[in-house]
């Protein structure tokens, strides 16, 4: 399979995410990366590809973020060391937020409320190389669609962090930026797909996949998630959510209840695949979180590390050309087996 890695992921580096009234150690790491790359390596398995300019990765961007929050991305860390010379030291994170009723229409002078504006957490720190390593992802991101568009693989693994699916089309939170998994689907359509779907198989439901897309019929996008009544990231995720306008019918949600197994997961891995199929689908995306594993930190479902390489068999079943984007994961030394696994079980199948 080919695996384009981000090497410029490290450039963002978050050092604390508020949880529950303290500030503690950040759970989306680079060494997550490091490790999935050292099992790659282990293994021997996949064509490790760096991410190569490209002038189309601006439009495509532009397809699926607003110019305003582009442009905030872009300006963000300048911003937030010019609002005070000593915030050169320390992660910019988000504190006020424009709620029901407020006007999020109005882009604030103040740098602390446009980082508000466009966030919905405070667990997401951004830092001098966030937008660095976010472009770089969504660069990983295009090329893994292009190559797999093109015909040349039938699959292929954008490795990139920070992670993506949570990021809306003018929003960041969950430790994403930009929407990679988002970004290969539109890059996919554009390449002769009539009909993408996106399945996502991260434990967090995949919010801003789901808003980015929620009034188009030409995108299918289904996740399988801890219940947003009890889980991150609360607000989205309920099983009524089915799409709306155009869209209606184009999006499912699959939660489950917290501490769900393997076997119960699989069912609804394979109503989400049915779905697909009955979509009929042209390609397929999957954003590859690795959090509905037993040991992660912050998740609770049970997956086992083998039962990863059946997920991949299920998914390659589908015969779809497929572009995986990595996710979340936290279980950080046994991320890079887990990962693989998906990526071994698919294609051995
Ligand atoms: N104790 C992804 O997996 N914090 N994002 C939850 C739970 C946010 C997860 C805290 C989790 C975001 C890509
Ligand atoms: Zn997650």
């Amino acid at each position: 399979m080919l695996v384009i890695h981000n090497p410029d992921h490290a450039s963002h580096a978050g050092r604390q995410e508020m949880f529950r009234g303290r500030l503690v150690p950040c759970h989306e790491v680079p060494a997550r990366l490091d490790h999935v790359l050292a099992e790659l390596q282990r293994r021997r398995f996949g064509r490790l590809e760096a991410p190569q300019p490209h002038e189309g990765l601006d439009a495509l961007l532009a397809r699926i973020h607003a110019p305003r929050y582009l442009r905030f991305l872009e300006r963000a860390w300048d911003d937030w060391v010019a609002l005070d010379p000593a915030n050169a030291a320390l992660d910019a994170l988000p504190s006020v937020w424009p709620v029901r009723g407020f006007r999020a229409d109005v882009e604030p002078d103040n740098f602390a409320a446009r980082l508000g504006l466009y966030s919905f957490d405070a667990g997401t720190p951004l830092m001098a190389g966030s937008w660095r390593a976010a472009r770089g992802g969504a660069l990983a991101a295009l090329q893994a669609a292009r190559a797999v568009a093109s015909g040349q693989e039938r699959s292929a693994f954008a490795l990139t962090r920070p992670p993506g699916h949570h990021a809306g089309a003018d929003f960041f939170g969950g430790y994403c930026f930009l929407n990679n998994a988002a970004l290969a689907a539109q890059a996919l359509r554009e390449r002769g797909a009539a009909r993408v779907a996106v399945l996502d198989v991260d434990y967090h439901h995949g919010n801003g996949t789901q808003s980015i897309f929620y009034e188009r019929a030409d995108v299918l996008t289904i996740s399988i998630h801890g219940d947003p009544r009890t889980e991150y990231p609360f607000y989205l995720g309920h099983a009524d959510e089915r799409g709306a306008g155009a869209g209606e019918g184009c999006n499912l949600n699959l939660p489950l209840p917290r501490g769900t197994g393997f076997a119960r997961w699989l069912e609804a891995l394979d109503a989400a695949i049915a779905a697909v199929r009955a979509f009929r689908a042209d390609a397929l995306v999957v954003p590859l979180g690795l959090d509905t594993f037993e040991g992660d930190p912050i998740s609770g479902f049970r997956l086992k590390s083998a039962d990863y390489l059946r997920v991949g068999a299920r998914l390659a079943s589908l015969e779809l050309p497929t572009v995986f984007s990595f996710e979340g994961g936290y279980a950080v030394a046994e991320v890079g087996v887990n990962a693989v696994n998906v990526l071994e079980g698919f294609e051995s199948a």
